[in-house]
């Protein structure tokens, strides 16, 4: 099991918050925040180094005690007292905090005067004008809440794609472990790389069904088993997450693995399909009558259909048969076309790496290109930078240019999109720029149009180069702001802007549907990590899922050109 310092940091901010919950005092709680922050951002990862140079309370804030729940996390993926607490807290409780807009602290307030078992009761008390009174809220703040539920409700606990691929590897790399196994692969939503996945499907090839199944409901991150039978089963694992295990025989696998990576829609269209070629499609392979055509392997599949092979993530229906049987497929895009990355954010705001350090690490995956993008000073929190400072990183990277020669950093910045549609600096300084990524972080509530056109009149200054996390949302938290993309997507073709595809695994930002609008617009997307530590810059990879999903192929990718072609580029 390998375990990241963002998993790490993940679950110390979990406690931090049901340690909150519970009314713990605040030096507890800090303890727990500033920990996580810390973990974060440290250049290494600590599940790598040495049980004895792990060093881990060398670190400022991190006792012998804390120390040592860290190590529980490397080892097993969690801590006792995380466990505990999570169980001992009022079901209800770790249910309000999911509404977006409420934090533990309210929540706690909440269910302190409310006496509520349900999110539904805090609904019908918001509903009746019952929060408003409460001190601390308020009739702004209950209106908040009532648009947070709706937006709970609307979206489903789902998981990750990010956080479930560690479970499905480890899943994965476990099964395979028993000496009969021949074949593991986890299907689903999950290979077809959909931004969140309900539950992970993983298929199994073994002549001895039922010890794949012991073996899978030994495993130790199992919590509750759901069902058991003979070649199917299912869990809920400790973290939430369901998987549903199947075992088939080797001559099925490929139409298993076909039938439960889905879509249920693409399945559909397909066996309709092969009964007008008078064939049955199903999960144990192409039969004409009793007589099994194909099975074994996916290919095979549709190549009896008569089919190329349609990657996963094309699999939505929305125009790949069409395109298969035209011969029209896109070649996706794959991760080794990229040359270089054009977000990232360093020390000097909230990153973690200094200029040097980050250019290293570039240097180190083999890019051609960085493109620096540190946060302008409308930014507060993130300690965003004014003229004076964004012009003394042009000279620091300078020094870093000439120092190393295999990697390029690109002078860039990440500039907010002010209300009014100007840009948080001064033309006379991004001037100075190679380019400017250009995003919103305020005002996300100006209705559809007045957003839209603050856009447009961004995009009408000639140094606006990339829009950054064109929607604003993050995944099962926050929607997006209000905005016309169809709108936007023109406006870039029209004024020579392109758009960001964020890759951070909570944004992937822009969503599908607007990735093959700007390949059909002709408008190039840049695949960007928005990195704020050397792990951050890995987030790439799911860019990439994200951007296969779109439809896009390299040529549709401004991120995939070499240097020289990307400076033409970026002067409109
Ligand atoms: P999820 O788990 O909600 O993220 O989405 P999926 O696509 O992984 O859905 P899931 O786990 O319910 O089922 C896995 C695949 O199995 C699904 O993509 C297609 C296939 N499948 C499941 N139930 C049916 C069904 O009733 N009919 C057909 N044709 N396929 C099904
Ligand atoms: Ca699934
Ligand atoms: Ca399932
Ligand atoms: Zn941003």
């Amino acid at each position: 099991m390998f375990i990241s310092n963002q998993d790490i940091a993940a679950l110390l901010s979990r406690m931090a918050v049901l340690l909150e919950l519970e009314g713990a005092n605040v030096f507890r709680v800090r303890a727990y925040q500033n920990a996580a922050a810390l973990i974060d951002k440290l250049p290494h990862n600590l599940a790598d180094s040495k049980q004895e140079d792990k060093a881990l309370t060398g670190l400022p804030g991190i006792g012998k005690d804390l120390a040592g729940k860290i190590n529980e996390i490397i080892q097993r993926g969690s801590f006792r007292q995380l466990e505990e607490l999570e169980a001992r807290l009022p079901k209800v409780l770790l249910e309000l905090i999911k509404i977006p807009g409420l934090g533990p602290k309210r929540a706690r307030a909440l269910w302190d005067n409310l006496s509520l078992q349900t999110v539904a009761d805090l609904k019908a008390a918001a509903g009746k004008g019952k929060i408003r009174g409460l001190s601390g809220f308020g009739p702004k703040l209950e209106e908040q809440i009532l648009q947070g539920i709706a937006f709970y409700e609307a979206n489903p606990l789902r998981t990750l794609w990010a956080d479930a691929e560690n479970t499905a590897h480890e899943l994965c790399s476990y099964l395979k472990q028993i000496k009969t196994v021949a074949q593991v692969e986890a299907a689903g939503s999950f290979r077809r790389k959909k931004e969140t996945v309900g539950d992970l499907d993983i298929l199994a090839v073994c002549p001895q069904p039922e010890l794949v199944m012991q073996t899978f409901l030994r495993h130790p991150h199992v919590e509750k088993v759901i069902s058991h039978g003979s070649t199917r089963s299912s869990v809920i694992l400790r973290s939430g997450l369901q998987v549903d295990l199947r075992v088939v025989l080797g001559k099925s696998f490929g139409a298993a693995l076909h039938y439960f990576t889905g879509s249920q829609a693409h399945n559909i269209a397909l066996r309709k399909l092969a009964q007008q070629q008078n064939l049955k499609l199903n999960e144990y392979g192409v039969f004409r009558g009793e007589r099994q055509l194909a099975g074994k392997t996916e290919a095979e599949v549709y190549q009896q259909l008569g089919l190329p092979y349609i990657p996963p993530e094309l699999r939505e229906m929305t125009g790949e048969l069409e395109a298969a049987a035209a011969g029209k497929l896109p070649d996706l895009i794959t991760l080794n076309k990229l040359r270089g990355d054009l977000h990232c954010h360093t020390s000097e705001t909230d990153g973690a790496l200094s200029l040097e350090e980050l250019a290293l690490a570039a240097q180190d995956l083999g890019y051609e290109y960085l493109g620096i993008t540190d946060h302008s000073q409308h930014v507060t929190i993130a300690a965003g930078m004014d003229e004076k400072r964004l012009r003394r990183q042009l000279k620091a990277i300078d020094q870093v240019n000439a120092k190393h020669k295999d990697i390029v950093l690109l002078k860039g910045i990440e500039v907010d999109i002010m209300d009014n549609g100007k840009l948080d600096l001064p033309d006379s300084v991004l001037k100075e720029l190679d380019f400017t990524v250009c995003s919103i972080h305020s005002k996300f509530n100006l209705p559809e149009a007045r957003q839209t056109e603050r856009i447009l009149r961004a995009m009408d200054n000639p140094l606006f180069t990339v829009f950054g996390h064109p929607s604003g949302r993050l995944i099962g938290t926050r929607p997006g702001y209000a905005v016309n993309m169809e709108k936007i997507v023109l406006g870039a073709k029209e004024r020579g802007c392109f758009l960001e595809l964020n890759a951070h695994p909570q944004r992937l930002d822009l969503t599908e549907v607007y990735c093959r609008l700007a390949k059909e617009t002709g408008v190039l997307v840049a695949i960007s990590s928005d990195a704020h530590s050397r792990q951050g810059l890995d987030a790439l990879r799911y860019g990439i899922n994200q951007a296969r999903r779109g439809w896009l192929e390299a040529r549709d990718v401004l991120n995939t050109r070499p240097l020289g072609e990307l400076r033409k580029l970026f002067k409109r």
